[in-house]
């Protein structure tokens, strides 16, 4: 965040006064952490200290016989590349990019390509072992299908990952699958638990040239105690798709980061880039 009028966050900080201040009330969720972009740039996912401290960008790509990818992510300057800026977006944000050509299924993991945006201050440090509220605005310029086998592909956007010892590995992805029709949705993956993708509550097409948000209610816990709700939405109104609760959802003893992704094993057309902006973390 830069010095600017940051305006969700006063809100905020003026709620919170006020229900300290009234005795008996429960104090409600204050935003613990926004990435504007207006810096601009991603630099708001490594505050306090710089790049690596409170997150950080980890970029992929894949390398086979068949070809080659790579991924990263750029500044995004509303006016020059004629997209409207979501509610408050100010001037900047974030273009996540993905090249791969290395769509075979063999070992598909290995040979994706990915960007990820990581945030893990709060969920590691500052509150650890308890749920948090992640949103992020989205805005797809067109539409994108997953190539290869429906075996093995995905297309991973927003995750939860947990690091013990040696061991780092995703417990819930949120990824995007195609409809019969070509048309983009959302499905929430369990990557511990069943190994499965789950059936949504409800399924809404990504739009197009349109900004939404994804927000999600992630209870981190080791025991099988843990929730986690997704909602998709826009400035009219929000869907729940997900309300899992009584699932773990970290590691025993270990963290939670979460990030903000363009991953995945192989996209048409290519290069496949998508645009974010106004991310937030906040306490329930
Ligand atoms: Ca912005």
């Amino acid at each position: 965040m830069n010095n600017q009028s940051r305006p969700l966050v006063h809100i905020a900080m003026a709620c919170i006064v006020c229900c300290v201040a009234t005795a008996g009330v429960r104090t409600q969720g204050q935003i613990v952490w926004f990435a504007d972009h207006e810096e601009p740039g991603e630099f708001d996912w490594y505050r306090p200290g710089g790049v690596g401290f409170g997150g950080a960008k980890s970029d992929s790509g894949c390398s086979s016989d068949t070809g080659a990818g790579w991924a990263g992510t750029s500044l995004a300057v509303w006016r020059d590349i004629g997209i409207p800026p979501p509610i408050n977006g100010g001037e900047f944000g974030l273009m996540l990019t993905s090249l791969n050509s290395c769509n075979t299924e063999q070992s598909p993991t290995a040979r994706s390509a990915g960007t990820r945006m990581f945030r893990w201050k709060e969920p590691q440090w500052d509150y650890p072992n308890q749920a948090l509220y992640y949103k992020v605005w989205f805005y797809f310029p067109q539409n994108y299908r997953l190539t290869g086998s429906p075996n093995w592909w995905f297309w991973n956007i927003v995750q939860w990952k947990s690091r013990v010892d040696a061991s780092s590995d995703v417990f819930f992805s949120l990824n995007v699958y195609n409809r019969p029709n070509g048309a983009m949705v959302f499905a929430l993956r369990d990557a511990q638990g069943c190994q499965c993708t789950l059936d949504p509550l409800a399924t809404i097409d990504v739009p197009i040239n349109e900004w939404f948000y994804i927000e999600a209610y992630y209870n981190s816990q080791a025991l099988d105690v843990g929730d986690v709700r997704i909602w998709q939405g826009n400035e009219a109104s929000r869907t729940l798709l997900y309300d899992l609760s009584g699932v773990r959802t970290k590691y025993p003893g270990g963290d939670t980061s979460w990030s903000v992704n363009n991953y995945s094993s192989g996209l048409a057309p290519q290069p496949a880039y998508f645009f974010i902006d106004n991310a937030e973390i906040r306490t329930p």
